[in-house]
C-alpha cells in the first residue's frame, strides 16, 4: 500500500450532519442499522465514498429508495454510491460478528461467551468495522444511538451521550437510547452491553451541571473501582480550577475490561479502560499502579476538552490531542503528588522509550509527514515527546500566558477539528508572541544534542556559556534545522550556593535562575559579576527534550548532587555521575567517578534529611536501556554486569550495617498499607535498600525478603520481595512463586505480575523461564495484558535476557509475533518494536537478530501493521 501523506490533506467532500444508529446486539451476530444525513461540499463534486471494513451488507437505501446493484459498489474497504446529493439520507444495515473478532478493534467480546460483555474500540479507524461512515476525525456528526438486546444476557446497555429513553421489547428483549448533543468524530463512538455492576456518585460542576459519575465493571471487581472514582472527581475539579473546563453531559460512564489493546480510551461520555488502569486495591496494586490509575483516569478525562471538544483535523495531528493531554496529566499528577518525583519519572520514561525510538530506524517527527498504518503511530514520540513540546511552549508563556492561550484555543476551535498550527497560533496570538519557530520541533525527528561549554574569566569576573546544537540525521532526513531550545539554568559557587544571574546587557537583579533560548546552531551567553568559577546547573527541570553534553568533572556533579535545590537536577547530577562511573569503571579498580558517585550517595544516605522517595531514586543508576543508548556497539550482558558492579560498589560504600539499620527502621512500620506520600516513599526506599543489601549480604537479604513477602500487607512490599528473590535466583524464590501463583489464581492483574517478574530474570536463564511459563494454563496470546506480561516484558524490558549471546531469543520471539499477528495485529506490531536498536548490537547478536528479522519479514500473510514495523526496523 502507498503511504498517506500530510501534504495530500483535503477537507471531506462529504460529511455527516447526524447519524442515527439502531444496533441489535448478539454475541455471534450483531446487526447495525444506520441513517446518515449527508452534507456535500459543492466545490468537490465526487461520488459519495464511505469507509467500511469486513461488513456484511444486508440492506441499503438512499432517500428512502432501495438501491440496486448498479447504484453502488462495495469493495476494497470503500462503499461508493451514486446519486447522493447535499441533504440526502443514506440508510444501511450490516452484520458483524463480535465473538469472532480477536483484533479488539470495532465491536468485540470481552471475556467468555457465557459471561463476557460486548464493547467497542473505534480509535483510530475502528468505526468502519461497525458501520459505513466517512471514518476520519474531521467529520463531526450528532449521534443518536439505540441499542437492543436480550435483557437477561445484556441487562446493561450503554452508549456515549445523554440517556434518552429505555424500555422493554417482546421476547425478553429491551432497548436503551442515547443522544449526544456534541458533534463528534466516529473514533469517539462507543457502546458497552452485558452484565456489569456499578458504583456511582453525583458531581456538581463549577458551571452548575449535575453529573452522574458511574464506574462499571464485572461484579467480582466492583469493589476495586473506588480509587478510580475518587481520581475521576479529583481530575474534574482540577480541570475546572486549572483550565476553567467543566464536564458537559449529564452522565459520565467509565467501564473496565481485561481485553484491551492499550491503556484506555476517551470515548465521549463512555470511557473504556484496560482493567490494569482502573482497578486498584491494596492486595493487587502497587503504589506505582495506584499512581498510574490516577494518571490514566485523569488523562482520559482531560481528553474531553483536548481531543473531544477540540479534535484533530487528521491523524497527522495526533499529538495535538495526545501530547497536550499527556502534558495536562503530568501537571495534574505533579499537583496531586510530588512534582520533582513526577518529573523524574516522566523524563526517565522519555529516555527509556522515546530517545531510543528517535535514535533508530523507527524515528519519526511528533507530527509525521506520512504513515501507512495509523495504529503504529501511537508512539512515545507522539505522546511523550509531544508533551515535552507543549511544556517548552508553556514555559515560554508562563502560567498565566499559557492559560490565556488555552482559553483562546478552546474559544476558537470548540466543536471543530484543529491542527498543530491552530494550537500554536492561539497560544501565540493570546500573548502577542510568534511561536511558529516551535513548529520545526513538530516536523523534525531526532533528539538534538545540546553541547555546552563554560569559560570563566577571573579578571573580568565573567562567565561565558557557549551553547551549540546538533541533531543527527534520521531515516529520510539528513539535513536538520536548528530548533529553539530553552535552557533553564543556575550557577553555583563551590560552596554550593546559587549566584545571582546578570546576563550581559541586562540590569543587575537578584534572580538566581534564568531561561535562555538557543535559537541558532551556536550562541554565546555572557554572565557578569560572577565572583568565582561557577558550576552550572543546566536544563533545570529538563527544560527541553535534548541530550545535554557538558564536560562536568566528577566533583562538580557531586557538588550539584549535594546542593542543587531543583529536585530534578539533583537527581540528574546523580545520573550523569553514574554515567561517568559506568564509562570509567575498570575491573577490580574503582574510577574516580565511581568513587565520587558512591561517596556522594553514601553521604546523602546517612546525613541528609531528604524525602525517602527521592533518595530511593538517587540510589538508582540509569537503566540498562539508557546505558545502551549511549554506546555505539552494545553488549547487553556486559552492560548488565557493569551496572551490577557499580551498585555493588555503592552498597559496599554505604556498608552492610547502615543498609541493615535503614531497612529495619523502614520495615518497622507495619499494619495496613497507607497511600499517603510518606508511606509510599518509605516502601520505595525500603525496596531499594533491600536490593543494595542483597549485593553485599545476599543470605541475610534473602531471609529478610522472604519474611517481607510473607508478612506483606500490600502488593508493593510483596512484589518487591518476590521480584528480588526471583531476579537473584534466591533459594526462597520457588516457594514464594508457588504461593503467589496459588493465592492469585483468580486475579488476572496479579497473575500478570507473576509472569512479568519471571520474564525479568536477567541473562541466559530468562529464555528457558519464558518458554516454560508459556505452558502455564493461564498463559494465552489472546489477551494483550497476558501476552505483554510475559513476552513484552521479556523482549522490551529485559535486555540481557532477550539479547542472549547465542541469539536464540530472536527466532523465538519472531515466531510468537507471527502467532500473535494472526490474532491481533496491533499488539504484534507493538511487540515487534523490541527489535529496535538491533543494528547497534555487537556483531554476533547483530547477525542473529538480522537473520530472525529477515526470515520474519518474508513470512506469508503478515498484517500491514507488523510488516510495516519489521520492514522499518530492518532498514
Ligand atoms: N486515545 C487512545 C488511543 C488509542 C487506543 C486506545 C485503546 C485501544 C486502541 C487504541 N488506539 C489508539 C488512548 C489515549 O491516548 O488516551
Ligand atoms: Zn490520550
Amino acid at each position: 500500500t502507498s503511504p498517506i501523506r500530510l501534504r495530500d490533506y483535503r477537507p471531506p467532500a462529504w460529511s455527516v450532519e447526524a447519524i442515527e444508529l439502531e444496533i441489535d446486539l448478539g454475541i455471534d451476530s450483531t446487526e447495525v442499522s444506520s441513517r446518515l444525513t449527508l452534507r456535500s461540499d459543492a466545490s468537490q463534486p465526487t461520488p459519495l465514498r464511505l469507509d467500511g471494513e469486513g461488513l456484511e451488507l444486508l440492506a441499503i437505501a438512499l432517500d428512502g429508495r432501495k438501491l440496486e446493484a448498479q447504484d453502488y459498489h462495495y469493495g476494497q474497504s470503500v462503499l461508493e454510491i451514486h446519486g447522493a446529493r447535499d441533504g440526502s439520507v443514506l440508510e444501511t444495515r450490516v452484520r458483524v460478528q463480535p465473538a469472532a473478532n480477536t483484533t479488539l478493534e470495532g465491536l468485540y467480546l470481552s471475556g467468555s461467551r457465557e459471561h463476557g460483555f460486548l464493547l467497542t474500540q473505534c480509535e483510530a479507524e475502528g468505526f468502519r468495522h461497525i458501520s459505513f461512515f466517512p471514518d476520519r476525525p474531521d467529520v463531526l456528526a450528532r449521534y443518536t444511538v439505540t441499542l437492543r438486546a436480550d435483557r437477561e444476557r445484556f441487562p446493561v446497555l450503554l452508549a456515549g451521550g445523554n440517556p434518552a429513553g429505555s424500555g422493554d421489547l417482546p421476547d425478553g428483549r429491551h432497548w436503551a437510547r442515547f443522544v449526544d448533543p456534541h458533534p463528534k468524530p466516529s473514533y469517539l463512538f462507543a457502546l458497552v452491553a452485558g452484565r456489569l455492576q456499578n458504583i456511582q456518585r453525583n458531581y456538581l460542576t463549577a458551571d452548575g451541571r449535575q453529573v452522574q459519575l458511574v464506574i462499571w465493571s464485572e461484579a467480582n471487581v466492583i469493589d476495586s473501582c473506588h480509587y478510580a472514582l475518587d481520581a475521576l472527581e479529583r481530575s474534574m475539579r482540577w480541570d475546572e480550577r486549572s483550565y476553567g473546563r467543566s464536564f458537559d453531559l449529564d452522565v459520565f460512564h467509565v467501564v473496565a475490561t481485561h481485553d484491551f489493546n492499550m491503556g484506555a480510551m476517551e470515548n465521549k461520555g463512555l470511557n473504556i479502560f484496560n482493567a490494569k488502569y482502573l482497578l486498584a486495591d491494596p492486595d493487587t496494586s502497587t503504589d506505582d499502579e495506584y499512581r498510574a490509575v490516577e494518571a490514566v483516569v485523569a488523562h482520559e478525562y482531560f481528553h474531553n476538552w483536548t481531543g473531544n471538544r477540540v479534535t484533530c483535523r487528521d491523524w497527522f495531528q495526533l499529538s495535538l490531542k495526545e501530547g497536550l493531554t499527556v502534558f495536562r496529566e503530568q501537571q495534574f499528577s505533579a499537583d496531586m503528588n510530588s512534582a520533582p518525583l513526577k518529573r523524574i519519572e516522566d523524563v526517565a520514561l522519555l529516555r527509556r522509550t522515546q530517545f531510543p525510538e528517535d535514535a533508530g530506524p523507527l524515528a519519526h517527527p511528533v507530527r509525521p509527514a506520512e504513515y501507512r498504518e495509523i495504529n503504529n503511530f501511537y508512539t512515545a514520540t507522539v505522546y511523550e515527546k509531544g508533551s515535552e513540546l507543549v511544556r517548552m511552549v508553556a514555559g515560554r508563556l508562563g502560567q498565566e500566558g499559557f492559560r490565556r492561550g488555552m482559553d483562546l484555543y478552546f474559544q476558537r476551535h470548540d466543536g471543530h477539528a484543529a491542527t498543530i498550527e491552530d494550537f500554536l497560533a492561539a497560544l501565540g496570538d493570546a500573548n502577542h508572541i510568534d511561536l511558529t519557530a516551535y513548529l520545526a520541533w513538530y516536523s523534525q525527528a531526532g533528539t538534538p544534542h545540546l553541547h555546552a561549554k563554560g569559560e570563566y574569566d577571573a579578571t573580568r569576573q565573567e562567565y561565558t556559556l557557549t551553547l551549540s546544537q546538533l541533531t543527527r540525521p534520521t531515516p529520510g532526513d539528513a539535513e536538520k534545522k536548528p530548533l529553539p531550545i530553552p535552557v533553564k539554568l543556575s550557577l553555583f559557587n563551590r560552596a554550593g550556593q546559587m549566584l545571582p544571574l546578570q546576563l550581559n546587557g541586562e540590569a543587575q537583579g537578584d534572580s538566581v535562575e534564568k531561561v535562555i533560548v538557543l535559537g541558532r546552531p551556536t550562541q554565546r551567553f555572557v554572565f557578569k559579576q560572577v565572583p568565582s568559577a561557577p558550576v552550572p546547573s543546566l536544563l533545570r527541570g529538563f527544560s527541553a527534550p535534548v541530550v545535554l553534553e557538558y564536560d562536568y568533572s566528577p566533583d562538580e556533579l557531586a557538588l550539584l548532587l549535594a546542593h542543587d535545590v531543583d529536585g530534578f537536577n539533583r537527581w540528574e547530577a546523580g545520573q550523569q555521575l553514574a554515567m561517568l562511573a559506568f564509562d570509567t569503571l575498570r575491573d577490580g579498580d574503582d574510577s574516580t567517578a565511581c568513587k565520587a558517585w558512591c561517596n556522594a550517595l553514601a553521604a546523602l544516605f546517612t546525613h541528609d534529611a531528604m524525602d525517602d522517595a527521592l533518595l530511593a531514586d538517587l540510589l538508582t543508576p540509569p537503566g540498562e536501556i539508557e546505558f545502551a543508548d549511549r554506546q555505539s556497539e552494545v553488549d547487553p550482558a556486559r552492560i548488565h554486569a557493569q551496572r551490577e558492579t557499580m551498585q555493588l560498589r555503592l552498597a559496599e560504600r554505604i556498608g552492610i550495617d547502615a543498609l541493615l539499620a535503614r531497612y529495619r527502621a523502614l520495615a518497622a512500620h507495619v499494619g495496613e498499607p497507607q497511600l499517603d506520600a510518606m508511606s509510599q516513599a518509605g516502601r520505595r526506599l525500603k525496596r531499594r535498600v533491600l536490593e543494595l543489601l542483597a549485593l553485599v549480604d545476599a543470605e541475610q537479604a534473602y531471609v529478610l525478603a522472604a519474611r517481607q513477602y510473607d508478612m506483606a500487607s500490600g502488593m508493593t512490599d510483596r512484589l518487591a520481595a518476590l521480584s528480588l528473590l526471583v531476579r537473584r535466583c534466591a533459594p526462597q524464590a520457588a516457594s514464594a512463586l508457588a504461593h503467589f501463583r496459588e493465592r492469585y489464581a483468580g486475579n488476572p492483574l496479579a497473575l500478570d505480575k507473576w509472569f512479568n517478574v519471571q520474564a525479568q530474570v536477567p541473562g541466559e536463564p530468562a529464555l528457558a523461564v519464558v518458554k516454560n511459563l508459556e505452558s502455564d494454563p493461564a498463559f494465552t496470546l489472546k489477551n494483550p495484558n497476558r501476552a505483554r506480561s510475559l513476552l513484552g516484558a521479556f523482549a522490551s524490558t529485559n535486555p540481557s535476557g532477550f539479547h542472549r549471546a547465542d541469539g536464540a531469543a530472536y527466532p523465538f520471539v519472531a515466531e510468537r509475533l507471527v502467532q500473535l499477528d494472526a490474532l491481533n495485529p496491533q499488539i504484534a506490531a507493538r511487540l515487534a518494536t523490541a527489535f529496535n536498536g538491533w543494528q547497534r548490537l555487537e556483531p554476533q547478536r547483530r547477525s542473529a537478530a538480522r537473520q530472525a528479522l529477515e526470515a520474519l519479514v518474508q513470512r506469508e500473510g503478515l498484517s500491514p501493521n507488523l510488516s510495516e514495523i519489521v520492514g522499518n526496523v530492518l532498514q
